[in-house]
């Protein structure tokens, strides 16, 4: 796959909102210096490492997208997912549920507690970012509307919806709606999330407005973006990827330096907006969130369950 990047803003483009990211920037190095703050959230920098993690910035994280509804490459997100409407919104919660329902966005919101989580993001493709999300834990939500017993997965799908999703009125290639899905104890991991915003505004469009599931320790496409429904079921749901090429893409998809993509090596990782010349860097188990995940994989042969 050939990648293409946007370079660092240069000072003569300095944006609005480039400022206002240098502002937060300067705001996180402030309270990480005196310990205090952010430094208390579950979800800040690499608890393994006990690193402080430096968000990429605004226009990198806005522009630099994977969204295959609106096209394939990374600039067609930005370009055209603004033709999405995202009001109003509802995601159907059902299966084994014990209040299955359509529910407002609004009603969802109304009873989730918002926190930023600075995560990092490692695409499948292996190219790097570092993500200031706003969200809600998962396991809030399932433990909102009831999980019965005996559920097992969490399935997920994205809107389908052609009229707005350009690359959905093509034929041939995916299988619309985006599928993914989690074990249920992977989705109720404190770690994993519904976002709803980055950088402290609401979810671009092409970041999976208004409402995406991020799963840190997993390769990109496990977070799937502007997702409609969410599914309790006993069985390991169908995902995308997997459909499409099931020998290279698993249903765990665990970020993992140590099992190799069949087309190439997973040890290292290009960040973006790094710099045509900066040399990659190494990729880290679990994307650098080992301590607090590997122990729901105890015993599993990470090479067969890729
Ligand atoms: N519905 C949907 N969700 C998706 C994708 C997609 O094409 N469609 N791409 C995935 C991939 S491959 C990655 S790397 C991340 C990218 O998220 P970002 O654009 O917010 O960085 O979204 C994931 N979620
Ligand atoms: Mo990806």
């Amino acid at each position: 796959m050939a990648h293409r990047w946007k370079n660092d803003l240069s000072r003569e483009d300095v944006t609005p909102e480039a400022v206002w990211m240098d502002r937060r920037r300067i705001m996180a190095g402030a309270v990480a210096g005196v310990g205090l703050g952010l430094a208390g959230l579950p979800g800040r920098g690499g608890a393994a490492t006990g690193e402080e993690l430096e968000p990429n910035s605004y226009e990198d994280i806005t522009s630099y997208n994977n969204f295959y509804e609106f096209g394939f490459d990374k600039g067609d997100p930005k370009t055209h997912a603004g033709e999405l409407t995202t009001e109003p919104w509802s995601v159907e919660i059902d299966g084994m549920v014990e209040r299955p329902g359509r529910y407002d966005l609004a009603d969802i919101m109304a009873r989730m507690t918002v926190e930023e989580r600075i995560y990092r993001l490692r695409c499948v493709e292996a190219w790097s970012m570092v993500v200031p999300w706003q969200g809600f834990e998962l396991a809030d939500l399932l433990n909102w509307v009831g999980v019965k017993p005996g559920a097992k997965y969490v399935a997920f799908e994205t809107l389908y919806r052609p009229e707005e999703m350009r690359a959905q009125r093509q034929r041939g290639g995916i299988d619309w709606p985006y599928r993914e899905g989690l074990r249920l104890d992977e989705a109720r991991h404190p770690l994993t999330i519904m976002a709803t915003g980055l950088y402290g505004k609401p979810l671009p469009n092409q970041n999976g407005a208004p409402i995406r599931l991020v799963v840190p320790w997993k390769y990109g496409f496990k977070s799937i973006k502007s997702v409609v429904r969410i599914t309790l079921t006993d069985s390991e749901p169908e995902t995308t990827w997997n459909m499409l090429q099931p020998n290279e893409y698993g249903f765990y998809a665990n970020v993992n330096p140590n099992v190799d993509h069949p087309r190439w090596s997973q040890a290292r990782e290009r960040v973006v907006g790094g710099g045509l010349f900066s040399p990659k860097q190494p990729t880290l188990m679990f994307n650098g969130y080992e301590d607090e995940v590997a122990a729901l994989y105890e015993g599993m042969d990470l090479e067969r369950f890729y």
